[in-house]
């Protein structure tokens, strides 16, 4: 296997614990301020998380979950004004501070830079919510950490299509031979595989727990850091108690 060179990121659910209480939030924000009397409970949540992308979500709910709702005659105008409203109330509470970053994402972040390892982010979600949640996790310089951020319309086909992971990797201009990424579920592994990236590490949370992770080297409840240990749930730490560069490296190498 080629050395490792590049890490990619995805962003909900990975970097930060953002889907139950960041964006389900805003979806809900957003639809009171808009005067619909729709409600997304954690659990039904859970169920249109199958659909990533909050526009694709929004379409998928109306017609799934609530076919009496009468779109007006633009019903994508419609759409498209309720995920703007959304993303601002999003983008407000990531400026707030709402959300922190999971355990051992910094702590990762600065090994590799360290090393050398290129960085980038792969994601569904809007580029400006990127933007918020890297500004108030990681401070104003955090998003010039990533080379390359791959996020929400620039690909047509979403998650989990692997489009999104091969933009990201001709910006780049690597193959994927030299890079590992990092999910938190089955739509993210599914776009990881078919962009025949070869390393793929997944951190579980509370949606994605009992999902299917066919070809993670490792899925583990955290990266975890010193003091504050990981546990694997498939796969094999190799004896440390947190995930670093080291033991993606070793992953990599098979
Ligand atoms: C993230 C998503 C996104 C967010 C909402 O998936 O599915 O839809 O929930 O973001 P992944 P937007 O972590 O697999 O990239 O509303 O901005 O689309
Ligand atoms: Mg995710």
């Amino acid at each position: 296997m080629a050395d490792l060179e590049v890490l990619l990121f995805d962003v909900d659910g990975t970097i930060a614990n953002t889907e139950r209480d960041g964006h389900r939030i805003a979806f809900n924000e957003a639809f009171a301020e808009e005067g619909l009397d729709w409600n997304w409970s954690v659990e039904l949540y859970g169920k249109l998380l199958a659909v990533t992308g909050g526009k694709e979500r929004i379409k998928h709910y109306l017609q799934h979950f609530n076919t009496e709702f009468q779109l007006p005659a633009d019903g994508d105008a419609f759409i498209t004004h309720l995920h703007k409203t959304k993303t601002a109330h999003y983008t407000r509470m990531m400026a707030e501070g709402a959300i922190p970053l999971r355990s051992g994402i910094k702590r990762l972040l600065d090994e590799s830079r360290e090393a050398g390892i290129r960085l980038g982010i792969a994601t569904t979600t809007t580029p400006e919510n990127v933007t918020a949640l890297l500004r108030s996790g990681l401070g104003d310089e955090g998003e010039s950490w990533f080379e390359v951020v791959a996020a929400g319309d620039i690909v047509p086909k979403k998650k989990p299509a692997p489009d999104i992971y091969i933009w990201a990797m001709e910006k780049l201009g690597v193959k994927p031979d030299v890079c590992a990424a990092l999910e938190d579920s089955h739509n993210g592994i599914m776009s990881v595989n078919d962009a025949d990236i070869p390393t793929v590490i997944i951190t579980v949370n509370g949606y994605t727990e009992h999902e299917a992770f066919p070809g993670a080297n490792l899925v583990v409840d955290q990266l975890g850091d010193p003091g504050t240990p990981c546990k694997a749930l498939s796969g094999s730490c190799e004896g440390r108690s947190y995930v670093d560069l080291d033991l993606i490296r070793s992953l990599h190498a098979g």
